[in-house]
């Protein structure tokens, strides 16, 4: 990533390197707090946003989720977000929302903790590299599971139950692997560590429903691309197995975009390169985001 110049924080925005908090900042310690993560795109007309106002209402649900109540309006935060892309003077770039409870009380029951919003926004290029992006990368099946659905609310983007993704991701790089890949506590398929996963079988897609991960924005695009596409898709459980056998499968993310798999626990989906459907729905959704497709002109938030 790149460093930035300015971070907007409960309002104001301040220097990047001034963005500083107290020490017994709540959420530093107990790990309730909510973020997003959002991209925006150098488009053909200028400066989009991608799917901006659903991202700002998972924002707010998260936060619903924990009963943290965030002290600006959507509208506000909506434009802090473009005022934060502004200031860092970003065509292109990655947006980071984060809603978090401050220095107050301590112990577990936040009191008099302010809820604080604090709105980043870098430089940031592929997320598992350009070569993943284009020629696929390796995954390896955690020996974590992914938090309970009844322990972790998968819906919320809780700061805390990140702790799950970084000790499978650690475990999966230590390993070798560019990507973890976690099952659920039953032993089903679930997500990365930070994306959703698709699978293609004689020519059928399908993604894991969302009991035990996050809805995620890049999910819901590749699934309405796939069914403009005429692409039959299932959102149903698969098993690892059934994934070793897929003749294609790939992650969604925005940090990650769509990024193809060529092997699973050392096993190669199809021929070990990207698939047909995994390249269309990619090349697809590479021209929504640059708006070169006015199907989807309506996700885009140009600044
Ligand atoms: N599952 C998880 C656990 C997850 O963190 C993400 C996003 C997704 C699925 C995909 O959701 P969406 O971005 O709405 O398509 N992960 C974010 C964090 C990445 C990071 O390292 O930080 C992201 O992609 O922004």
């Amino acid at each position: 990533m790149e460093k930035g110049k300015k971070i907007w924080m409960d309002g104001e925005l301040v220097d990047w390197d001034k963005a500083n908090i107290h020490i017994l900042t709540h959420t530093l310690h107990y790990g309730l707090g909510a973020f997003e993560g959002i991209r925006c795109y150098r488009a053909d007309r200028g400066s989009a946003i991608f799917r901006l106002s659903d991202h700002i209402d998972r924002f707010f649900a998260s936060a619903l989720i924990g009963l943290i109540e965030i002290p600006f309006s959507k509208e506000e935060i909506t434009s802090a977000v473009i005022g934060t892309v502004k200031a860092n003077s970003l065509e292109e770039g990655y947006i980071r929302p984060l809603v978090y409870l401050g220095a107050g009380t301590m112990g577990i029951l936040p009191k008099s903790n302010p809820v604080r919003v604090a709105i980043a926004a870098w430089a940031w290029g592929a997320y598992l590299g350009e070569e993943g992006i284009k020629n696929g990368i390796r995954l390896k099946i955690s020996s974590f599971s992914r938090n309970h659905v009844n322990s972790s609310m998968t819906k919320a983007k809780f700061t805390g139950n990140y702790v799950n993704s970084i000790l499978a991701k650690r475990e999966a790089v230590a390993e070798g692997f560019d990507e973890a890949l976690l099952l659920d506590t039953e032993g089903y398929v679930a997500e990365g560590s930070g994306e959703n996963i698709f699978m293609v079988k004689d020519g059928v897609l399908k993604t894991t429903p969302l009991t035990s991960v996050l809805n995620g924005i890049t999910r819901d695009s590749c699934i309405r691309i796939a069914k403009d596409k005429g692409i039959e898709i299932k959102e149903e459980r698969f098993t690892r197995d059934e994934l070793y056998t897929a003749d294609e499968a790939f992650l969604t993310g925005t940090a990650a975009e769509i990024t193809p798999i060529r092997e699973v626990d050392l096993r190669k989906i199809g021929r070990g390169t990207p698939g047909p459907v995994t390249r269309e729905i990619q090349n697809i959704f590479f021209n929504a985001v640059h708006g070169r497709n006015k199907d989807y002109e309506c996700w885009l938030a140009y600044i």
